[in-house]
């Protein structure tokens, strides 16, 4: 590129730069106790460059009809719903254990849209990726492209889990990883404006509501899962996903345990142990450490950070916006 074009493109780069900068003040954001910047669009909270980003993805992005899209509220158990799709999507190219997860964390095999691919205004080759195209967001249903939706046969899995784990797992993350600039000390805050929905890619209850209304009206194209039932039975898990993404189990492959394996292989014990998820880090809109993905992966650790009378609340709420729905989350791990 002549010295002339790049100038040119560094300073439409910039413009464009300007222009949103602007565009997100228009939103005003709040800025929040611990420093985070948020503004509301289109009914969802964000931070100013995973909005960027977002826009970008929606504009230029092109679904094909062999996509699978893994859907999730952040730290619901995304890397645990990339490892299963992808070894299960994958079992004939490699076998358990020559698995890519033994050698690489699963973010970078299924890597996220919006937040990773999209990001800094970047415009991935994405048809250079082999097909099918396994590929995730935390973006909720109403915010994904329509190309997503306009091809019949691409496939979405959404993967929930009870939002008091949700947030104290966000919450360790957030400490881990330095995220927030201004720390607070107590709960109480950080707590009242995941109470009020203002929180990346909140409300957490439209989140979950826009696909679980999705999976009720068209149950072959959105299926939607619960941390809290993998955790009960990740064996038939196993089988429902494979299923549902048109690649079932033979019963040999059943008789030869390969459900078990895989079920295995994406544990929490086997992954947090493996040396590229203990060492590393990752860097999307955000920079995160690996190990930071692997804490302790157990249903209803919150009742080691979150008070009763906190819980009560959230619980209630989650009644309330759940309403009608059928949708119900439970924070203990019983069976509902
Ligand atoms: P992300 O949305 O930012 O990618 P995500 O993977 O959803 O993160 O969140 C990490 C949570 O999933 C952690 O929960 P915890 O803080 O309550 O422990 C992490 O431990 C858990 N997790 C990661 N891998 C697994 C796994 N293989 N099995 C069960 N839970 C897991």
């Amino acid at each position: 590129m002549s010295n002339t074009r790049k100038m040119i493109s560094s300073t439409e780069a910039e413009q464009k730069d300007d222009h949103f900068k602007e565009f997100f003040q228009r939103l005003q954001p709040k800025k929040l106790v611990e420093g985070e910047l948020l503004a509301n669009y289109q009914g969802i909270w964000f931070v100013a460059d995973l909005l960027r980003a977002t826009l970008t993805f929606q504009k230029h992005f092109k679904a094909n009809d062999s996509d699978i899209f893994l859907a999730t509220m952040a730290k619901s158990g995304t890397t645990w719903l990339k490892a299963l799709a992808f070894s299960i999507v994958n079992r004939n190219n490699h076998s358990v254990d020559e698995s890519p997860l033994l050698f690489s964390n699963p973010h970078y095999l299924v890597p996220f849209l919006e937040m990773h691919l999209y990001k800094d205004g970047n415009i991935p080759d994405i048809d250079a990726m082999p097909c099918p195209r396994i590929l995730a967001t935390h973006l909720p249903y109403q915010l994904l492209p329509s190309t997503i939706l306009d091809c019949s046969n691409s496939r979405i899995i959404y993967l929930c889990r009870n939002p008091l784990d949700v947030f104290t797992s966000t919450r360790h993350f957030v400490l881990q990883n330095g995220f927030a600039s201004r720390p607070s000390a107590s709960l109480d805050v950080p707590f009242e404006t995941f109470c009020q929905g203002i929180y990346p890619y909140g409300p957490f209850w439209d989140h979950c509501l826009g696909y679980w209304n999705a999976s009720l009206k068209d149950p072959q194209k959105v299926l939607f899962l619960k941390y809290e039932d993998l955790k009960k039975d990740i064996n038939s898990s196993v089988k429902k996903i494979a299923d549902f993404l048109g690649y079932p189990l033979s019963a040999e492959e059943e008789e030869a345990g390969l459900v078990e394996e895989i079920a295995t292989l994406c544990s929490f014990e086997n992954l947090m142990n493996l040396n590229c998820n203990k060492e590393g880090e990752i860097q999307t809109v955000f920079r995160a450490k690996h190990n930071s993905f692997f804490r302790k992966g157990e249903v209803g650790d919150w009742v080691n950070l979150v008070p009763p009378s906190m819980a009560n609340r959230l619980e209630k709420l989650m009644q309330e916006k759940f309403g009608e729905s059928g949708l119900t989350l439970d924070i203990h791990g019983n069976s509902v």
